[in-house]
């Protein structure tokens, strides 16, 4: 056969897909959407890591195409966001043309994987024409009352003199630049994404996700039951409400923490404690949530105010302390030692009391030396709820409490609404008038997109405002409501917002009327498989799920729940799991690796280093291997192409396992097995051609199961086999399960129950022969005195003697 060359092949039929694309909507076919997280064109370009995701997502594309589906498999930029404005301040470039530059390059190198990438449908997030409707989904927002303004103080980078969302702070950390975050106080745009809490937490129940990834999304979501709880404050008319998921524990309550921030917090102070309680406020205000995030010793002041336990009249020391959080539940907590671990700390170090309220087996333990967090056991110390099972009681308790009139029962969630401000260059204006006389105005939906103008600088004031807000001609405007002068909002919109939704306009992107036509999208969307990486988890995926949600509910798509299946991958990191990147100097380019072994062979490989759903280390040399398994491959099929060998019960067999390996492992994702399998095969067949020879119809079912993995070498395999359309022409082939079946069986031949020895027999043996094969093994290990003889076909022949 010909030497296999990777190049002269690869060109070839790259040159042909271009001019007969394989994937072609002939009106009939089902659809299938197989959507890939859409890359951030950085300058750096593509690393071997990028491509898994991509060859992952290809794999399962050609795979449903070769199913017999019409294929929606687009790709854009989410071309917004800080690099490319930093690289602008450093470098003095408008991130318009580098990130156009960059684009250029990502795309070319993203071409050199041969996915089926559907080019007509290319989105980028700083188009105008796109981000036209990423403007008009904010007005909708703010007709709807979902976007609101709010004077609050926010996470702020001061490197990147930016404001963050919650989801952008990492362990106290900015996420883009690792600084420290601290606060701000700023007036900022807010999404009211907790309107949508219940039903994003709900709906996750539709979704075909990894169970990991939806836990992530409940907790981040947060939805706790509880109850809120009034304390009376001794000697004064004021009262303080505790929220507690735990008020079963109530007796067990010997202080009470308010955060430094809460309103009462200076109030409660004595002449005595004043100062101190004024300090320990003001030195929480200069802590970055880093350092009241991490878990070290606990802090706090008394405030020289007790309050009262509702339930028993116990007079409770009030402290302020930093482990209480200002903006969740009501800002102040009942403190219960005994059972809760940041309270047990606390008390230890401040020396107050602690008392048990829940046994575990009945008994109360002389001195604790750590929390009892369970809610299980039996109460004691608590009155007349003494006896009763805590698990019980922590389900009644609120209840009960509503009736006593101290409390009532609530439900709460961590998830915080959405701050949708930044004090940035590169993003969408938020499309906003301020009128003196009006407030805040939306731009007319006719006059969007309203254009992101140019400024001469990309530096971030520092003062909490856009560089937008240097421009007097573009701030300066009218009231579209009024008429009167009025100013442009500055602030733009986080990146986060044109990936909201990008995967609804791919299906229809030149669309200058609508965000995407009511008959496309029935017809198109949702999508039924997504693939990227897991640190998107909560953020987008949450995002976009509000955004489906809401544009769900103003009539302009049909479905609530954008994607129907996902798939997170692993990392390709470098050598020792370290994570690969510029700085670390130990990034591997996919382009010296395609020249010198061929896009086919990268593929494989990179499916081939490890379980796609884990983090995998790259080795270059593994690539050698595969490659040396495609070349076999590739002269098996060749040498073999005209051979007369007619189909035999075992090369039937073999290619019915082979069928049935390979969909089912690929079914599962477990694709680095699909690969190994593939290799095993490869082996098996070339032994059976030198032995008796392989027949055509066993070769092109190798070739068409091959396809999707490495299209290229399929193709040319399949025309050189004398096809004269492509192979993804084809059906994925099918597996006879009777044909699989092994002709003969081992069966256990047993003494009275007992296995003695084990024999091969035909499949479908009678009992008579099996019986008779199951005799002359046991041998003389038989008493001549049967009583029964049992055949379990199969499985087991018995033989029953005294
Ligand atoms: C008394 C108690 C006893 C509690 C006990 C726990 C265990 P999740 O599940 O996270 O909602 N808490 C309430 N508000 C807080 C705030 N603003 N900052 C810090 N902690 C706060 O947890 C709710 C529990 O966290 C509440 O129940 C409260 O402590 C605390 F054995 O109340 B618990
Ligand atoms: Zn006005």
């Amino acid at each position: 056969a010909v030497p296999y060359n990777h190049r002269e092949i690869e060109q070839k039929w790259h040159k042909i897909w271009e001019e007969k694309p394989v994937n072609v909507n002939d009106g009939k076919k089902p659809k299938y959407y197989c959507l890939d997280m859409f890359p951030y064109p950085s300058g750096n370009g593509l690393h071997v890591g990028h491509w898994r995701g991509y060859v992952i997502s290809d794999v399962w594309s050609r795979y449903k195409m070769l199913q017999g589906f019409y294929l929606i498999h687009p790709m854009g930029w989410d071309a917004f966001g800080l690099p490319a404005e930093n690289y602008a301040i450093k470098m003095g470039v408008h991130p318009a043309k580098s990130t156009a530059e960059n684009v250029a390059n990502i795309k070319r190198q993203i071409n050199e994987i041969a996915a089926v990438y559907d080019w007509d449908m290319e989105v980028n997030t700083t188009d105008p024409s796109f981000y036209k409707w990423t403007q008009w989904i904010f007005v909708k927002m703010f007709k709807a009352g979902l976007a609101y303004q709010k004077e609050m103080p926010i996470n702020w980078c001061p490197s990147c003199k930016t404001g963050l969302a919650n989801e952008e702070v990492v362990n106290g950390k900015c996420e883009r630049c690792g600084a420290d975050v601290t606060k701000k106080n700023l007036n900022q745009w807010m999404l009211k994404i907790t309107e949508y809490a219940d039903r994003l937490l709900k709906d996750l129940d539709k979704l075909d996700w990894p169970e990991k990834v939806k836990k992530m999304q409940a907790d981040w979501i947060g939805k706790s039951y509880g109850a809120e709880v009034n304390f009376k404050v001794d000697g004064s008319e004021k009262e303080l409400t505790v929220y507690t998921t735990r008020p079963d524990t109530l007796y067990g309550a010997t202080f009470m923490v308010l955060a430094p921030e809460h309103a009462y917090a200076k109030e409660l102070a004595t002449d005595e404690t004043r100062q101190a309680v004024e300090d320990y406020i003001y030195q929480t205000s200069l802590k970055s949530s880093v350092d009241r995030l991490q878990d070290k010793e606990k802090t706090g002041v008394f405030t020289g105010s007790y309050a009262v336990n509702p339930l028993n009249g116990a007079l409770v020391p009030i402290w302020l302390s930093d482990y209480v959080l200002a903006d969740y539940g009501t800002g102040a907590i009942m403190c219960v030692p005994a059972h809760d671990d940041r309270d047990f700390e606390f008390a230890t170090k401040f020396n107050i009391p602690i008392i048990q309220v829940i046994a575990k087996d009945g008994e109360e333990i002389e001195h604790m030396t750590e929390a009892y967090t369970d809610a299980k056991g039996t109460m004691i110390n608590s009155g007349e709820w003494n006896g009763m099972e805590s698990s019980v009681l922590k389900k009644e308790a609120p209840h009960m409490i509503e009736k006593m009139g101290i409390g009532k029962a609530t439900t709460n969630y961590k998830l915080r609404d959405w701050v949708f401000s930044r004090q940035r260059y590169w993003g969408e204006p938020i499309p906003i008038v301020h009128c003196p006389d009006c407030g805040a105005v939306p731009v007319p939906e006719e006059e969007l997109p309203l254009l992101l103008p140019d400024v001469e600088s990309y530096e971030p004031t520092g003062t909490g405002e856009s560089p937008l807000a240097g421009i007097d001609a573009w701030v300066n405007t009218t009231c579209p409501c009024c008429g009167k002068p009025a100013k442009r909002e500055t602030n733009t919109m986080p990146q986060w917002a044109g990936s909201s939704w990008y995967f609804l306009r791919y299906v229809d992107s030149k669309n200058d009327k609508e965000l995407v036509s009511r008959e496309k999208a029935d017809q198109y969307l949702p999508v039924d498989m997504y693939i990227g990486g897991v640190e998107h988890a909560v953020l987008h995926l949450l995002y976009s799920r509000f955004y489906t949600k809401f544009l769900n509910d103003i009539g302009a798509i049909d479905f609530d729940e954008p994607f129907h299946k996902l798939f997170n991958q692993g990392m390709i990191t470098g050598k020792n799991g370290i994570k690969m990147s510029k700085s670390k100097g130990n990034v591997v380019s996919p382009d010296e690796l395609v020249r010198d072994y061929g896009c086919d062979s990268l593929r494989l490989y990179e499916l081939f280093v490890g379980p796609p759903e884990l983090d995998s280390e790259w080795d270059d040399r593994g690539i050698d291997g595969v490659y040396r398994f495609i070349t076999r491959l590739w002269k098996l099929v060749l040498d073999n192409k005209d051979s007369e060998t007619k189909e035999t019960k075992e090369l039937l067999k073999v290619r019915n396992k082979l069928i049935y390996d390979i969909t089912t492992r690929l079914e599962s994702f477990s694709l680095n097995t699909v690969v190994s399998g593939f290799m095993e095969y490869n082996n098996k067949l070339i032994d059976m051609a030198k032995k008796g020879g392989v027949d055509k119809a066993t070769l092109e079912t190798l070739v068409v199961l091959l396809a999707p993995f490495a299209p290229h070498i399929s193709e040319e395999l399949w025309s050189q086999l004398g096809h004269e359309t492509s192979v993804f022409e084809n059906q994925w082939p099918e597996y006879d399960e009777k044909a699989m079946a092994d002709d003969e069986k081992e069966v256990a031949v047993q003494i009275n129950g007992k296995t003695k020895c084990v024999v091969k027999v035909p499949a479908d043996i009678s009992k008579e022969d099996a019986i008779a094969a199951g005799k002359e093994a046991l041998g003389d290990k038989l008493s001549g005195n049967i009583i029964k003889e049992i055949y379990v076909p199969g499985r087991i022949i018995n033989i029953v003697q005294k």
